[in-house]
């Protein structure tokens, strides 16, 4: 009997896990980069944290990514239309090949360079955000197809923290363009993050990709690379449990229907 209400409680819990549900849900993924220690600015987590050898200002923190129905936004106290130190925001870059190098992995310390290495990503929103239209609240994107002919800048100080711009290349293809928008919180209870303003940046259109299955890793930092911050969908503890999920169906099923000898 317990095992029969397990089967129930199973596709609820596919239901609210799988990233097919209306409510934008966080894909942040550990950044790869920690420094010495766990000290603070320092850590595991990517809230009050930026990257080794970088300044330790809040201005700095990216905080969060998230993704809602095929939509991807970022937030932080980085605030993604100003600059700080005449240092702006990055492009947005995907991978759905499941697979990037990032953080640690990269071992290319290399700055503020123009390089053939797309570092895995398949997909970028190359993101006007000079042109935001701050009476409209919105800007533009554009989505392109990238490939191992691709070029990219590097991030001005912070190699690990590649890739921070697009540039182009030979057989890009232009997937297609779309709107984003950018919001200033004042109320940090509202984020559940620590510090004074959040900004948000969003509608990142990912279905824009034709036969896109939900499945992505994205990343984005600034000019400098101070902070990166990185998402994965489906994330990597909802594949460790929905595995889980599907050995505890099979373990119910083998229960209820015996091989017969
Ligand atoms: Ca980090
Ligand atoms: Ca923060
Ligand atoms: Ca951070
Ligand atoms: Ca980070």
């Amino acid at each position: 009997m317990k095992q029969k209400r397990l089967i129930p409680w199973l596709l609820i819990f596919l239901f609210f896990y799988l990233p097919v549900g209306a409510w934008a849900s966080e894909i942040t993924i550990y950044d790869n980069q920690s420094g010495n220690g766990d000290s603070y600015w320092r850590n595991l987590s990517e809230d009050e944290e930026v990257e080794p050898g970088a300044s330790t200002a809040p201005g700095w923190d990216l905080e969060g990514m998230f993704y809602d129905n095929g939509h991807l936004s970022i937030v932080g106290e980085w605030n993604f239309l100003g600059t700080l130190s005449n240092i702006g925001s990055g492009d947005i870059f995907i991978s759905t090949q499941g697979s990037v190098n990032y953080g640690q992995d990269i071992g290319d310390d290399s700055t503020r360079t123009t390089v053939s290495n797309t570092f895995g990503y398949t997909y970028v929103f190359d993101v006007d955000w000079d042109g935001y239209d701050e009476a409209a609240g919105a800007g533009g994107y554009t989505l392109w197809q990238i490939d191992a002919a691709t070029q990219v800048t590097t991030a001005r100080d912070l190699g690990n923290s590649n890739p921070a711009f697009y540039v182009g290349g030979p057989n890009d293809t232009q997937v297609g363009t779309g709107t984003y928008h950018v919001t200033g919180d004042p109320t940090p209870e509202s984020t559940g993050f620590v510090g004074d303003t959040h900004y948000t940046a969003y509608g990142f259109d990912l279905t824009l990709i034709e036969g896109f299955d939900h499945s992505f890793i994205a990343h984005f930092t600034q000019a400098c690379g101070n902070d990166v911050i990185m998402g994965q969908v489906p994330e990597p503890a909802t594949m460790l449990l929905l595995g889980m999920g599907l050995l505890g169906t099979s373990a119910v099923c083998r229960k209820k229907y015996p091989k017969t000898p």
